[in-house]
């Protein structure tokens, strides 16, 4: 039987490495999912081949300013999880390479996401985004529920709502993306200037706000619903919206680094990620996104896609570098900064 040993080092990077097993070699894995999922996939990996894995877990915005950074010398082998327009942003700069993968058992939107790559990424879960709010603080402070994307601008919500900052946050790029696909550009970044007025926080991480709304330290919060239910099924007083206008969704990916120092464990962890029995698992953290391989069980929790009106999101389009870059710029100049009243 497999021996596994789980170091946290001083830099917070979880080391798995399986003893009796002839480790083949090592990989170096970033994982953009929440950490109790990381450390599950780190473990089940390694238990399965018997490589050593070395996993951080970092913001989706944040992987590609490493990934661009180290395209020289990559010290990372594999990129796990996150929302999938970065990654797609990585594959059209060549900072990928494809892994050979089949991915004829995959949902439709999972292939989607490797057509765009030319094979360079392939989605492994799906989920949309939404609005949290906490129903006790928002009953002692006598507000009325969102239904709506356009509810949030409100001034009654002054300092009531978070959400992250979209240059490091694959979750607040989704909505970014999300806005402008929905409202038109100018009337989008008005909207979000407007709510941006009730903004206590923007946040690194994308599921940091609705923990936040969770243990009462925000009233109101944006994110993936998934990332809400896990917090609602926990117990948390936490009430999930689905604005009234559409929404947008992500697909998370995994993909490999170009020149992946490791490439073929890359391969095996690759393979591993969109096996059916592995995403099943994800049920285990509750982790609730849809998973990509059509023959995964999809948890009674997670949010049914089908029923939730969807924008027909535009992964070509939002995951390339100029659509991201122009974005991004005219948050920053517009609605990082602009006057609270
Ligand atoms: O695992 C939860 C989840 O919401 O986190 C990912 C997301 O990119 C969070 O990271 P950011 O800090 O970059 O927003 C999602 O892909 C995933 O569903």
């Amino acid at each position: 039987m497999i021996k596994r040993t789980l170091a946290i080092t001083a830099f917070g990077l979880s080391v798995i490495s399986a003893q009796g097993v002839q480790a083949a070699n090592s990989l170096n894995v970033v994982c953009g999912a929440e950490q109790s999922w990381c450390d599950l996939m780190a473990r089940g990996f390694s238990d399965a081949t018997g490589i050593d894995v070395a996993m951080v877990r970092k913001s989706t915005g944040e992987t590609l300013a490493q990934v661009r950074a180290e395209a020289d010398n990559p010290k990372i082998d594999v990129w796990w999880g996150g929302t999938g327009d970065p990654h797609l942003i990585a594959a059209s700069e060549d900072l990928l390479q494809p892994s050979g993968v089949d991915t004829s058992d995959l949902l439709g939107w999972a292939q989607n996401m490797s057509r765009i790559s030319e094979g360079k990424t392939v989605g492994i879960y799906a989920g949309a985004l939404g609005v949290a709010y906490n129903r006790e603080l928002l009953a002692e402070k006598n507000l009325p529920a969102p239904a709506c994307w356009k509810d949030l601008a409100d001034p009654a919500y002054a300092g009531e709502i978070q959400v992250a900052n979209p240059n490091s946050s694959g979750t607040a790029y989704t909505e970014l993306a999300t806005f402008v696909q929905l409202f038109g550009e100018d009337e989008a970044y008005g909207l979000l200037t407007e709510i941006g007025k009730n903004v206590n926080q923007y946040t690194k991480s994308g599921s940091a706000p609705s923990k936040a709304a969770a243990r009462g330290e925000t009233t109101l919060s944006i994110g993936f619903m998934h990332d809400m239910v896990k917090l609602a099924s926990s117990g948390f007083p936490i009430e999930i919206v689905a604005p009234c206008e559409g929404t947008g969704y992500e697909v998370g990916a995994v993909s490999i680094i170009k020149g992946a120092k490791n490439l073929e464990a890359a391969k095996q962890w690759v393979e591993f990620a969109l096996d059916a029995a592995v995403q099943s698992r994800s049920v285990e953290v509750k982790a609730f996104q849809v998973p990509s391989n059509s023959k995964a069980t999809v948890a009674p929790e997670s949010p049914d896609l089908a029923s939730i009106k969807l924008i027909d999101y535009d992964f070509a389009t939002y995951g390339s570098t100029a659509t991201r870059e122009r974005l991004l710029s005219r948050w920053d100049a517009e609605v990082k900064n602009a006057p609270k009243n």
